[in-house]
């Protein structure tokens, strides 16, 4: 795992936050904006290892900043047990740190039908959640590449904690093809490789219909042959072939055996990379205290792999079309 460590930043990132509009929700755009600007302020050592992170990966696929400024818990307003957050929520410290953060790597990009098409979300546990969605709890999240299915795919999926469970049980699971590649066999590689399969979606973007099945195609390996992109859902990606399911199997054996645990905790901001690995959560338990586990999620866009064609803007929604 890469940490890099901002304890010693936290009063600079604190002045940064500070500058930005502390209604965030108010003027989206605006807000994004300026992160944008403060993003170039960001402190040298810190500025590089992301740029650094955006322009090449890792092995590991992620990379965790840890010691970022962040309220005290008991400063903090509590767990939210709905979605989305009101407009006029003042604007949080870890919020703060995902836009600046944020519009160092890229565009921050809501989608129409998650979360009413806002662009931050809270991730906090939820009675009754379906068991696909990032509000469960007692049970794993399974491995999966977020919107593997969505031409417009986010680059990165940001993570930042505000408070962890009680018993800190919660892992953050994340698999990195880097790691797992070498461990497949050239047969299974080229079996996997830009081959499309077919795959589920998640709920929001099934139009209301609870099961049209498996409405996209995605593959599984693609890219550089010796550097490639990883799509890959556990629950979701439906192979039918039996070569497909074997060499499938084979991949998920694999992503296991590479499997890197983070356990968030608050004043942490996990940057997954979401073309070159797939992630988790291990199962937790909620005191619905009001101090459950409260994360900040957004995902950025960048110029890698197509997702951007020109005048976007950060705090863009952009509309559902499957990979086909
Ligand atoms: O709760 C977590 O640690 C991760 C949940 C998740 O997969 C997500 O919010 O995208
Ligand atoms: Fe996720």
């Amino acid at each position: 795992m890469t940490v890099v460590d901002c304890t010693q930043y936290a009063g600079e990132l604190r002045e940064l936050s500070a500058r930005l509009p502390q209604i965030p929700r108010a003027d989206l755009y605006a807000f994004l904006d300026s992160a944008g600007t403060a993003a170039t302020a960001l402190p040298g050592p810190l500025a590089s290892a992301l740029d650094t992170f955006n322009a090449e990966g890792s092995q590991d696929g992620h990379l965790l900043l840890r010691g970022l400024p962040v309220e005290d818990d008991a400063a903090l307003p509590p767990t939210p047990s709905s979605t989305p957050a009101p407009a006029d929520r003042p604007l949080l410290t870890m919020e703060g740190m995902l836009g600046l953060v944020g519009r160092r790597l890229g565009l921050h990009t809501g989608y129409q039908e998650l979360r009413s098409a806002t662009v931050y979300h809270d991730v906090y546990p939820s009675p009754n959640a379906h068991h696909l969605s990032s509000e469960t709890s007692e049970t794993l999240l399974e491995f999966h590449t977020e919107m593997a299915y969505h031409l417009l795919q986010p680059n990165y999926v940001m993570l930042a904690c505000s408070r962890a469970d009680h018993e800190h049980r919660a892992a953050t699971l994340v698999a990195s093809v880097r790691k797992a590649l070498p461990l497949l066999t050239a047969e299974v590689r080229e079996r996997l490789f830009d081959r499309k399969m077919p795959c589920c979606v998640d709920v929001a973007f099934r139009g209301g219909d609870p099961d049209p099945g498996a409405i996209a195609r995605v593959k599984p390996l693609y890219g550089d042959p010796r550097d490639p992109f990883l799509g890959y859902d556990r629950e979701l990606l439906s192979p039918k072939d039996p070569d497909d399911v074997e060499a499938v199997a084979a991949l998920s054996k694999a992503l296991d055996e590479v499997t890197e645990a983070v356990y968030l905790t608050p004043g942490d901001l996990l940057i997954v990379d979401n073309f070159r690995t797939t992630h988790a959560r291990t199962p937790f338990t909620p005191r619905w205290d009001g101090h459950d586990r409260w994360l900040h999620r957004v995902y950025i866009r960048t110029e890698r792999g197509e997702q951007l064609s020109g005048g976007e803007r950060a705090g863009d929604v952009v509309a559902f079309t499957p990979r086909a």
